[in-house]
């Protein structure tokens, strides 16, 4: 049983030593620990700060791809190197190390195939009370939106079978946390929470400028990935409400005309008209959506297959080269928009 434990980081040289020296060395259950930053395109020292300490893979983007890109791309890395698990975690030191057991013990235990670990955020100081109160309602969001029971959905410290991981997929560009619980909710995928302990803050947060854009990011994404799964009810509604609101209005023309009153009163018909047909052309948005939406499941499933072959080959080979310390794995890799370094240096 190995599991990789993956670090997103951009321009984190001066706190992922302290990071990383909080991560466990060994955990009841796992035979091999392994260690794995993403560099999204750092000007700092990142890298060299993480092949120093002895991180096994340097995942190297070369230019600022953003956190959603950059989780992806170490999912990848670790699936391709063989990972059973995968826990994910920040460069900032924010979540307790010594919890990754209590993340990875409900997958080996075969109880879950994602665990999100639980901040205790209204004991964290450094949070305000906007943010608090807003990470709570984020969470209420995804919940509701995802069919699960997640208390704290933005949190970045989690655990993913390897089955999981080769079935996420992160289509936003800002973040990866909110997607991949409505797609693993959807998917009903086992999911769990577990609560955890978080550090002392180090530095402010890089993710969590404003309010407003916090909140209109979230929105956007949780919309689009609840849209991805369930656009039939959601313009069905829509355009119910649009077409009723039309249905009153010609019920109410109707009623005049019965009365003998029907002139002055064309507006509210040309008004129902419109209405009913703004609500009939919903609906069939819904309806392309749904169609849209099956074909998706189909691709998802022969996206698990190929990736399947892809990395269980992948990691059933012997590694291409050993000797050099700054190396991509292969050919195809080289030619990827990322490269993964093997740090051979390590301790
Ligand atoms: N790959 C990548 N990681 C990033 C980027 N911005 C932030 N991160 C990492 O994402 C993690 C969470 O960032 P942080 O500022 O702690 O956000 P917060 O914990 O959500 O408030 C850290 O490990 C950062 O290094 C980025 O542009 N690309
Ligand atoms: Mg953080």
């Amino acid at each position: 049983m190995k599991l990789i434990i993956q670090i997103p980081c951009y321009n984190e040289a001066e706190t992922l030593e302290v990071t990383l020296n909080d991560l466990p060395k060994h955990i009841d259950g796992i035979d091999e620990i392994e260690y794995l930053i993403i560099d999204d395109g750092s000007t700092d020292n990142t890298a060299e700060v993480a092949k120093k300490w002895g991180v096994h893979y340097v995942v190297r983007f070369r230019r600022n791809k953003g956190l959603a890109k950059g989780f992806m791309a170490g999912l990848d890395a670790c699936l391709r190197n063989g990972a059973d698990i995968i826990v994910n975690t920040d460069a900032d030191n924010q979540y307790c190390g010594a919890d990754i057991e209590r993340l990875v013990r409900p997958i080996l235990d075969g109880e879950a195939h994602v665990v999100i670990g639980e901040r205790p955020i209204d004991e964290t100081e450094h949070f305000s009370p906007l943010k608090k109160k807003l990470q709570h309602l984020g969470s209420w969001v995804v919940r509701v939106a995802s069919k699960t029971d997640i208390p704290d959905a933005p949190s970045g410290f989690r655990a993913y079978s390897r089955d999981a991981a080769l079935r996420i997929n992160v289509i936003n560009d800002y973040t990866y946390t909110l997607e991949t619980i409505v797609q693993a909710g959807r998917d009903k995928m086992a999911i769990k929470s577990v609560p955890i302990r978080t550090n002392p803050e180090l530095r402010k947060s890089r993710l969590f400028h404003s309010m407003w854009g916090y909140v209109k990011k979230s929105v956007l994404t949780i919309m689009r990935a609840y849209l991805m799964y369930r656009p039939l009810y959601f313009f069905m509604l829509l355009g119910g409400i649009i077409s009723a609101v039309g249905a009153a209005f010609f019920i109410r023309f109707f009623v005049f005309v019965l009365m003998g009153d029907s002139s002055g009163h064309v507006q509210s018909l040309i008004f129902a008209s419109m209405m009913m047909i703004i609500g009939f052309q919903t609906i069939v948005v819904g309806l392309l959506g749904d169609i849209i939406s099956a074909n998706r499941k189909i691709l998802q499933d022969v996206q698990y297959h190929l990736r399947k072959m892809d990395y269980d080959h992948d990691s059933n080979k012997e590694p291409v080269y050993e000797t050099s310390d700054l190396m991509a794995v292969t050919e195809e890799d080289e030619k990827a928009d990322y490269e993964i370094i093997h740090n051979n240096k390590k301790s």
